[in-house]
């Protein structure tokens, strides 16, 4: 068997000795070289994507909440609370479970994915709809979690960095060392945080190296570019649909220490992103492809030139997590007959 996640790297993390293993085998997911992408967007570089929408359920989320479940299971706590656009919601509800406890979970008005809904209602999670955004319903969880016993499992709790930082150590380990720059998607800003956490604990003991962070918003919901709150953001990367990041100032501050810096991504660029690893084999949830899509758009713009660096692109969720965004872009497939010579006619048109 596996050894659970936050196991495997027990003495790079700092929780409470109370903590209980809550573990669905999160973590040790791949980092797969893209030399076609790196082709197209110029190339004489190396790209590798860490494909966080292989963990258990579906997104990077499930390394933070068996910290954060566990910590608050080896606490007596009876149930979790969370606000979430969709994939803390499935993580938090699948690791409540796991643990025996009872989940809330918190979403915003409009648009969540469907594939992450289910989640956390198949999980068993007693999903409330929030009249208003995500900050909204996440102002509410961190009331709620004062006034009641229940544990808030959103970002802002800070086990939730310490297992996250793990996916820092797992690219370390596979590259044998940082690597130059790393480009992610940010909504609420916990895994940028808890990113360059991991990276400077690795290099202080290891001498690893540091990469330069890029950080990318969605260009409806960028308040970390635009330097101000977005009271209704919007954008078809629903995942990162922020508009007061709870963890902003570290998020900018991450950027710039590393050498790096937060931008936006056009809807459309993200799409465009979406399709082209989809291309490669890399199916990803829109909010996924932002951090590649902000990447391209530097290099395109000769803001950053590449040239013999080793880049890693987190995708943080799988693309089934959403199939609606794809499964709107396609027309209906064309019936065909149930016979030989229709299915060859159709085999020999374009
Ligand atoms: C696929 O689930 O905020 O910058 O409530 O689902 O750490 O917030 C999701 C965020 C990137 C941004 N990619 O990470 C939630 C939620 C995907 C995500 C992010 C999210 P943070």
């Amino acid at each position: 068997m596996k050894t659970p996640l936050l196991e495997r790297y027990r003495a790079l993390i700092d929780l409470p000795a109370h903590t209980r293993t809550i573990s669905l085998h999160e973590g040790d997911t791949p980092l797969i070289p893209m030399p076609r992408l790196a082709q197209q967007l110029g190339g004489g570089f190396e790209l590798y994507v860490k494909y966080e929408g292989l963990n258990p359920t579906g997104s990077f989320k499930d390394r933070g909440m068996t910290a954060a479940v566990g910590e608050a299971a080896g606490r007596g706590v009876q149930a979790v609370i969370c606000a979430s656009t969709g994939n803390t919601a499935a993580s938090a509800a699948a690791y409540a479970a796991r643990a025996g406890m009872r989940a809330f979970v918190l979403i915003p008005q409009g648009k969540v994915a469907a594939g992450k809904l289910a989640g956390a209602v198949a999980y068993g999670a007693r999903v409330l709809q929030i009249e208003g955004s995500f900050d909204d319903a996440l102002s509410l969880v961190v009331e709620a979690s004062q006034r009641t016993p229940v544990a808030l499992v959103n970002s802002l709790n800070p086990h939730r960095l310490q297992g996250q930082k793990t996916a820092a150590f797992e690219i370390i380990e596979e590259l044998g060392r940082a690597p130059d720059w790393l480009c992610l998607p940010v909504g609420n800003a916990g895994n940028i945080t808890s990113y360059w956490m991991g990276f400077q604990q690795y290099h202080a003991l290891h001498g690893s190296g540091l990469p330069a962070l890029l950080g990318v918003q969605a260009a409806g919901a960028a308040p970390l570019v635009l330097a101000r709150a977005v009271e209704q953001p919007e954008t078809v990367a629903t995942a990162i649909r922020i508009g007061k990041p709870a963890r902003g100032e570290q998020a900018l501050a991450a950027a710039q220490e590393s050498g790096g810096s937060i931008v936006a991504a056009s809807d459309e660029a993200i799409l465009a992103m979406q399709r082209q690893l989809a291309a490669e084999g890399i199916w990803v949830e829109p909010a996924s492809a932002a951090g590649l899509a902000g990447l391209a758009a530097e290099v395109a713009a000769r803001r950053l030139d590449l040239g013999g660096k080793t880049v890693v692109a987190v995708c943080t969720g799988h693309g089934l997590k959403d199939a609606e965004i794809v499964a709107s872009q396609f027309t209906a497939p064309r019936p065909v007959a149930a016979k030989l010579a229709d299915l060859v006619r159709e085999l020999e048109t374009e």
